[in-house]
């Protein structure tokens, strides 16, 4: 690449703005109506209604007659005394990143309680999710809860019922490992067609995390639990919304779910499940149960209401899949986005992310055509199973419109699908497990927008 090739491809970046406080509410009270036709008419008048970002924040200009003020002017900062530790106890984000928060999608839930909020992937580098910037979807609010008062509790096909308390659950030998989840219904609203204008709304019900906590097949053992004819465990959250499900006994004897207490390295936040959560790696967020209170040994699927009315996939037939627990195969391209400005022809780094609920991502195919060329993207280390992988290639803009797509293909040879593939198997009125192929259509004014080609 050549130095010149650098100093071009500014971009605005952080479209997730766009959309203010205030906007969010009007939009709120405007209307509790449809849904997805709804939920694009939301974005377009609240987006109407806010000023474009002012585009020489994000440059670097250099004054023509030389001389970059920047540098001739000592700051204050390279003069002055700076701020004493321990400022504030627990550090914040710069006020300069103010902007990079997890959102909520207008028009999409009529109440806050039961409602969802989605991580700004397009602002995030690596795999980790900042814990404060960490996706929510909660059915009955989020709790603080004392965890010198929470209990859990084994029992069903066990010899014997145990209760434990966050101290017996923490001195147990521990795993940390990052995982990746990811809500059934992420990408949810744009079955029939695009609804949502970013990759916050399009694909962001979906972190990453280095979570630790003590396998489930270690405080079942503890209680003497039925293995051979334990078939399933139910697991059961302390909140409100009496979040039941079904874990296939195979998920938790091979070691893989476990219960966790820590996230990225200190107690898991509040809003995720503090102090306990599930851990069930390449299954649909829903399964994560937070607030975990109670595990039961059974024989058979428990068929609850969050498994039998709602997280089932309405099939073309009519019928309904139910069940569906592990997420495909899936990638997204976080920059360039939907919302995002690009200023200048030239060169851009494409950088995006691929996941799969059956294990590692194998393989990651870029395009800027719109699928009719490919080219293999870097898989950045550490690629692990099913945890969040980042991908990067570089790509020189021509300055014409270009449709920007990713592919991922998982180590069991799986590859993740096109609209097309995916709706003739699947039709167009489900809500959970879209998969599909995101296209972003960047315009030859720079602006990228969300697009689905037929
Ligand atoms: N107790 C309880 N557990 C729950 C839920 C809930 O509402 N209550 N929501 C589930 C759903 S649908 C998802 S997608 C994940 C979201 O986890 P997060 O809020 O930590 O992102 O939690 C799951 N576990
Ligand atoms: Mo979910």
């Amino acid at each position: 690449m050549k130095h010149d090739d650098l100093s071009a491809g500014r971009i605005i970046r952080a479209p997730e703005n766009f959309l203010s406080r205030e906007g969010i509410k009007t939009v709120f009270a405007e209307g509790k109506k449809g849904r997805r036709d709804f939920i694009r008419s939301a974005f377009a008048a609240a987006a109407a209604g806010v000023a474009a970002p002012a585009v020489l924040a994000q440059g670097n200009p250099v004054p023509k007659e030389g001389g970059d003020t920047n540098i001739l002017n000592l700051p204050e900062h390279a003069t002055g005394l700076g701020q004493s530790v321990v400022t504030d106890g627990y550090g914040k984000p710069s006020k300069y990143e103010t902007n990079v928060q997890r959102r909520q999608s207008p028009g999409l839930t009529q109440t806050n309680q039961a409602s969802v909020s989605f991580s700004p992937l397009q602002s995030l580098f690596g795999i980790v999710t900042p814990s404060g910037l960490h996706f929510e979807r909660h059915h009955q609010g989020w709790w603080d809860i004392d965890p010198s008062k929470h209990r859990f509790m084994v029992n069903g096909m066990v010899k014997t019922p145990k209760v434990f308390t966050m101290d017996e659950i923490m001195r147990l030998p521990s795993v940390s490992r990052f995982h990746f989840i990811e809500c059934g219904a992420n990408s949810g609203a744009e079955w029939g067609n695009v609804a949502v204008p970013t990759a916050q709304y399009t694909h962001g019900m979906i972190s990453c995390s280095e979570f630790t906590g003590v396998p489930l097949i270690t405080l079942l053992e503890l209680a003497g639990a039925d293995l051979k004819n334990g078939k399933f465990v139910l697991a059961e959250g302390g909140d409100g919304s009496s979040m039941t499900r079904t874990i296939p006994m195979s998920l938790i004897t091979s070691g893989e779910v476990f219960v966790a207490y820590g996230q990225n390295g200190e107690m898991l936040r509040p809003e995720n499940g503090y102090p306990l959560r599930l851990v069930v790696p390449g299954v649909q967020g829903v399964s994560w149960v937070k607030y975990l209170r109670r595990v039961e040994v059974g024989d058979q699927p428990y068929a609850t209401k969050d498994e039998a009315i709602h997280y089932i996939d309405l099939q073309p037939s009519g019928l309904h899949r139910q069940y569906t627990n592990i997420q495909e195969c899936k990638s997204v391209v976080t920059t360039p986005s939907g919302g995002q400005v690009l200023l200048d022809k030239g060169f851009y780094n494409i950088t995006g992310l691929a996941w799969s609920g059956r294990g590692k991502v194998k393989k990651v195919d870029v395009s800027v055509d719109g699928g009719r060329n490919w080219r293999p993207a870097r898989l950045e280390s550490p690629v692990m199973s099913k945890a969040l992988t980042r991908f990067n290639v570089d790509w020189v803009w021509d300055g014409k419109p270009a449709i920007i797509q990713s592919r991922a293909t998982d180590e069991t040879g799986y590859v993740q699908p096109t609209y097309k593939q995916l709706r003739a198997v699947r039709g167009t009125r489900s809500i959970y497990h879209n998969n599909a192929i995101q296209s972003w259509l960047v315009q030859e004014n720079g602006e990228v927008k969300n697009v689905q080609l037929s």
